[in-house]
Parts: structure tokens; sequence; C-alpha cells
């Protein structure tokens, strides 16, 4: 187990959604991490799956108990709450240096922590690392045209919504430096499924009493080498919309 009182605990605890992920999970990827990064510890949230997700998550995590641990939620409640739960969880058990989400799909792949984690041991004011997928020569960013388009249609309304010059909003891998603001921004369910990402900068600003200069000092957008759109995904076209109606939600109810 993570040692309870935080002497032992890995000092970085990524949160990993899980719903139904059975047949997606790369348990071997993460294996292979394990003995390699001491200092990061994994905490899956199992949400409801109705398929073997908490087998494969059982398995995955046997013998790697230091570091590796499962919690599980009855009931299917979506990402947002799944990831909220597990960062909650994480702040009050593990007493982690940083927490952070990462999806499960390995879509941003697990090396890029290292990345995450260099520029918050470089930069003692940066509290936020996000993932930017950014399509450049010599990386390997590929996404779907369509996911791509609507993708940066989102992301240029979300930046204006958090009068942020914000790049990647949704990228499903992001760590947070664990300080004042971390534990009030994750206390209270999202009003958003899909796009709390843009939600959890909103509480951001909230806290530092809305000074957009100041919170885009705090966020670093690391650019990832690489970044691959994995097939079955559980979101749909439809969803876009219902994104759309959560930022509209947001505004009103943040801004
Ligand atoms: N907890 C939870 N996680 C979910 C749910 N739906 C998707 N996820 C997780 O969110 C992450 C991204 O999901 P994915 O379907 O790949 O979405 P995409 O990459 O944005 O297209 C993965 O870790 C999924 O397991 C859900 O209902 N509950
Ligand atoms: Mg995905």
């Amino acid at each position: 187990m993570f040692d309870a009182n935080g002497a032992h605990a890995p000092s970085v605890c990524v949160v990993v959604p899980c719903y139904n992920e059975a047949n997606r999970l790369d348990s071997a990827a993460f294996q292979r991490f394990f003995p390699l990064h001491p200092e990061i510890g994994f905490l899956f949230v199992d949400d409801g799956s109705q398929d073997a997700t908490v087998s494969v998550l059982q398995k995955l995590c046997a013998g790697h108990e230091d570091r590796a641990v499962i919690l599980r939620c009855e009931k299917n409640g979506g990402k947002a709450e799944a990831v909220r739960r597990g960062i909650v969880h994480a702040l009050q058990s593990f007493n982690p240096g940083s927490v952070g989400f990462w999806d499960a799909d390995l879509a941003t792949p697990l090396e890029a922590l290292d990345d995450f984690t260099e520029v918050l041991n470089q930069k003692p004011h940066v509290e936020m690392v996000f993932g930017a997928r950014v399509q450049l020569l010599g990386r390997q960013v590929h996404r779907k045209a369509a996911r791509h388009y609507l993708g940066r249609v989102f992301a240029t309304v979300a930046s204006h919504v958090l009068t942020l010059a914000i790049y990647d909003t949704q990228c499903g891998a992001k760590l947070f430096r664990v300080t004042a603001a971390t534990p009030q921004v994750f206390a209270q369910a999202f009003l958003s499924k899909w796009v709390f990402d843009v939600e959890i900068i909103a509480r951001y600003l909230r806290f530092y009493k809305y000074d957009s200069k100041y919170v885009e000092g705090i966020i670093f957008e690391a650019p990832l080498r690489k970044w691959t759109d994995i097939e079955g995904s559980k979101l749909k076209v439809l969803d876009f919309f219902e994104a759309m109606r959560d930022m509209l939600r947001i505004y009103f109810k943040y801004f």
C-alpha cells in the first residue's frame, strides 16, 4: 500500500479514470514504468465498469501495491467525478507533492510524465502542467482531422471564456502542484461532464481573484512528443455540442 502517513508515499500521484477499459488498458506499459519511477504512484479509479476492468486492474497492481492502488466507485459517475474523487482521495491519503490525471488509453505515453515532473521541479512558480497536442515536425502527434478541427474550435472558445491564451485545454494528461488552491479546486463536484478541464482552470481563476495574468503564469503547456488517437473513444460527435453547452454554463457560473 501507499504509506498512509505519507512518509514513503510516492510524491506524485496520478489518477487514471477507468470506465470499461478492460480491452484497452495497456497493463504492460504501466508495469514497465513502475520500477523506473518509484516517485510516481498511480491511483486507478474504476467508475462502475461493467466489464472486466476491475480484475484487469487487480492483476496490473498485484505486486506493485506500493505505487499502484485501485479506488472503486460503485456507480458510474463520469470521468469528471472519477478524476475529482481520485484527486481528493490522493490528497487526503498520500500527502503527495503533486497530483494529476492521465487517460487510461495512454494516448499520451507515460514517458511524458518525466517531462511534466521536470517542469514542476525546475519552475517553482508553475502550479499546473498540461499536455499540449501540437503537431510539429519531428513530433508524433496524430489526431483524426475531424477531432482536430472540432478540438481547435473548442479550444479557441475555451481560451476566450477563460480569458487565457491557452492552446489545449482538453488533453487528458495533466499534473498539478499541491498548493493551497488544490484542495479547494477539487472539493466540489463539477457541473460539466466533459469540459471539467475548463472548469478546473475557472476554479483556479476564482481562487486567484480572476487575475488572468497571474494564472497564465502558473500554467505551463508542455508540447507532447507523442500523442495517439486511440481507438475506442467514448466521446461522440454529439458530445461536442454538449461540451459547448457546458462551456456556457461554466461562463455563467464563474464569470
Ligand atoms: N471514470 C470514468 N472515466 C471515463 C468515462 N468515460 C471515459 N472515461 C475515461 O476517460 C479517459 C478518456 O476516455 P476516451 O474515451 O479515450 O476519451 P477521448 O480520448 O477524449 O476520446 C479514459 O481514461 C476513460 O476510461 C466514464 O464514464 N467514467
Ligand atoms: Mg482517448
